[in-house]
């Protein structure tokens, strides 16, 4: 009998269990870091105990955006109560949207604050505009998703930067360069009869987190996307976005005159090109009234530009600045290096730009990219911060993985941001304040991929480019562990344990792909795996060759006043600093010198010994984050986790493979024993070289 009851009573405890872990929906990734999941504990009862409710709304005006926000309030609390609807009590708290009276375009920020209207709780989220109220109510969302409590969150927040954008490299066929997360989420060929309503919560997640403008083509751009057609088609985005405070931009072919209106030029000074710019842009702001302008990739990597006609950058820039006039601003890309100069590649932006600086219109920004070179796992900061006072400079940083194992593995890169944002230029302020009157560029990693960006760690950086946008002084630490218990879990030690994963994920990636500052030494073409042995393409900068400058005596590309004089181009005392080897900060050690493989460095291991040990840091740190993930078994619903437990076999397959390539690659050319303890690279160098990709992705 008493045996029977007790076999009954532990069914019932592990049915009880099961269906506690069961999660409502299936966890795919889908609702990225809005997934609202029920809270735990006191937290909940205290939420269920307040019962918020939305039901003012003053100055509602017809308000798309203030509806959007009471329905985000109303899903997003039901969503932590546990309940498929807020639940009324005589003794609700109510939450208040107060707006303001302009419908804004989201520069504004938020004030949050308990209150007391006769006796009864409530919360104010003020604003100065709707859209405003909109993020003042996802950022409590979060505080609620975090686990405060109602009557504790007290937030003051307004934008670092104006203009927080994500650029896309989407071509029209829905192929995306350097996408690594399925095709393009725009179907401009259904467009703009049909909308996918995806592109709707694409909208709702950027706003989440205070991004504000789109730019919705690649940047190696196709004149067409300037035909009637496609603005009709960008028309139906703007309509779609804008209730959620975001301004399309669209990146402009410069010689789209000629392409599209038969001219024989498209040479800036010529007034039929300057009258077909500004009937274009006419036409383009009859059909959106808020758009935000173009973004421009000129005279760069085979695209047209001023200088096919003999003018300089800030003409080419101004020219198009006119036609928008005050409605809207060109983003003009520094991302230049020619195939006639041979100077140093790193060298060449800043030469090219910063004597324009005062020249260009005040609707002009540049967009400068986080370092010299293109998006390498770690650069020193590019030149141009702070050397362009008279220019509005914004910051260009890669969302997509190209450099940097694409959807593989995990690389948080909120690290990689903040070193940049954090830098001193020694000329008027870090790069976050050299920045922040303008704004921040992310190249995005979302495709059409179920979870967005192909591997569920990657939706980590979208958000963290948003938050570090919205307030670069955010630690990466806090934006790990406030994306991860809005992802995976609150469970504290959890979260501890992803966190940790997650900081040092991108060091890591560094270590076994390019430590001590050596750059660029990826695979032709497609950019995945290594190949330093690269040596003969057509194009000296296009070499891995080229950056790593190998030989029997050394390693490293001098930069200093003996070398390329790239240096020169930082302020005075930074130059100084970087030009002793003995004061390089060893992480860029390698980017600015060329040193014997006998040079000694602060750890007392000699130039071959540290990169050595730098690799088999790198692999060893792969290792620990897949254990570490292993861990996390019973805290992570088993579909996520077991995806990610793949992508990490796959991360360290190539962290391997990267070290013992690398290793096996540097011996050939140095012709040294490998340290004492280092393992011996797996295959023979010729094997390395063997492995060929014509297939991998987002080329
Ligand atoms: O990082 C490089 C990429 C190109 C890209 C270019 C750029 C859009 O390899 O694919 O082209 O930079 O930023 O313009």
């Amino acid at each position: 009998m008493m045996r029977g009851r007790g076999l009954v009573n532990r069914l019932a405890v592990i049915v009880a269990a099961l269906l506690a872990a069961a999660p409502l929906h299936a966890e795919d990734g889908y609702a990225l870091w809005l997934r609202h999941a029920p809270l735990e504990g006191e937290a909940l009862a205290a939420l269920r105990a307040e019962a918020p409710i939305v039901p003012v709304i003053v100055d509602r005006a017809d308000s798309p955006t203030l509806a959007i926000a009471e329905t985000e309030l109303r899903r997003g609390i039901a969503g932590l109560q546990g309940h498929d609807r807020p639940r009324l009590t005589a003794d609700s708290t109510e939450i208040i949207l107060d707006c303001g009276t302009t419908r804004g375009d989201g520069a504004a920020g938020f004030v949050i604050a308990p209150e007391r209207i006769e006796g009864r709780r409530a919360v104010r989220i003020a604003a100065a505009d709707h859209v405003g109220c909109l993020y003042g109510s996802f950022a409590l969302l979060r505080a609620l998703g975090e686990g405060t409590p109602l009557s504790e969150i007290r937030r003051d927040e307004a934008p670092a930067m104006p203009l927080r954008m994500l650029d896309h490299w989407d071509n029209p066929d829905g192929h995306v360069e350097r996408g690594y997360a399925g095709r393009s989420i725009i179907d401009w060929w259904h467009l703009p009869d049909k909308l996918d309503p995806r592109l709707v919560d694409y909208a709702r997640a950027n706003a989440s987190i205070g991004i504000n403008a789109v730019a919705v083509n690649n940047v190696n751009a196709k004149a067409f996307m300037l035909e009637p057609r496609y603005i009709a088609r960008l028309a139906r985005l703007a309509d779609a976005w804008r209730p959620y405070g975001i301004r399309v931009f669209l990146s402009a072919r410069f010689s789209a005159p000629m392409e599209l209106g038969g001219l024989p030029t498209a040479d800036p000074r010529d007034p039929a090109v300057k009258a077909w710019w500004q009937a274009k842009a006419d036409e383009i702001y009859a059909a959106i009234p808020d758009f935000g302008g173009f973004l421009v990739k000129a005279n760069s990597e085979g695209q047209p530009g001023p200088q096919d006609y003999g003018r300089s950058h800030a003409e080419g820039a101004n020219m198009l600045a006119a036609a928008l006039g005050d409605r809207g601003t060109v983003i003009w890309r520094a991302f230049v290096y020619s195939p006639e100069d041979t100077s140093d590649r790193t060298a060449q932006a800043y030469a090219e730009f910063q004597p324009l600086d005062g020249q260009f219109a005040l609707n002009v920004i540049l967009q400068v990219k986080n370092g010299a070179l293109d998006f390498q796992p770690r650069e020193p900061f590019h030149p141009l911060f702070g050397a362009m006072p008279r220019t509005r400079v914004m910051l260009e940083a890669q969302i997509t993985r190209e450099y940097l194992g694409q959807a593989s593995g995990i690389a948080y890169l909120a690290p990689l941001w903040k070193e940049v944002l954090e830098a001193q230029t020694g000329r008027g302020g870090s790069v976050a304040q050299i920045t922040a009157p303008v704004g921040m560029a992310g190249v995005a990693n979302v495709g059409s991929d179920r979870n967005w960006t192909g591997t569920h760690f990657d939706a980590a950086n979208w958000y963290a480019f948003g938050r570090l946008a919205w307030n670069p002084a955010l630690s990466s630490e806090d934006i790990a562990r406030e994306w991860a218990a809005q992802t995976f879990t609150r469970d504290d030690q959890a979260l501890g344990t992803i966190a940790a994963m997650m900081l040092g994920s991108r060091e890591t990636v560094v270590d076994y792909t390019g430590p001590l500052g050596l750059a660029h030494l990826m695979g032709t073409g497609h950019h995945y795996g290594p190949a330093p042995w690269v040596c003969d393409l057509g194009r000296a900068d296009w070499n891995p060759c080229y950056y790593h400058r190998a030989d029997k005596g050394g390693i490293g590309f001098d930069r200093t006043a003996a070398g390329s004089k790239a240096l020169a181009q930082y302020a005075p005392a930074i130059a100084a600093n970087w030009s002793d080897p003995a004061t390089t900060d060893p992480r860029y050690l390698l980017w600015f010198h060329h040193l014997p493989w006998s040079h000694r460095l602060p750890s007392g291991r000699t130039l071959w010994e540290e990169l050595a040990a730098r690799y088999d840091a790198g692999v060893a740190g792969v290792d620990r984050m897949a254990a570490a993930w292993a861990s996390l078994a019973p805290a992570i619903d088993a579909e996520r986790h077991a995806a990610i437990t793949a992508d990490l076999a796959i991360q360290r397959k190539e962290a391997r493979w990267w070290r013992d390539a690398s290793l096996a690659y540097w011996q050939s050319v140095n012709g040294l024993a490998l340290p004492p303890g280092t393992a011996p690279p797996a295959e023979p160098l010729a094997a390395y070289k063997l492995r060929a990709f014509p297939e991998a992705p987002g080329q």
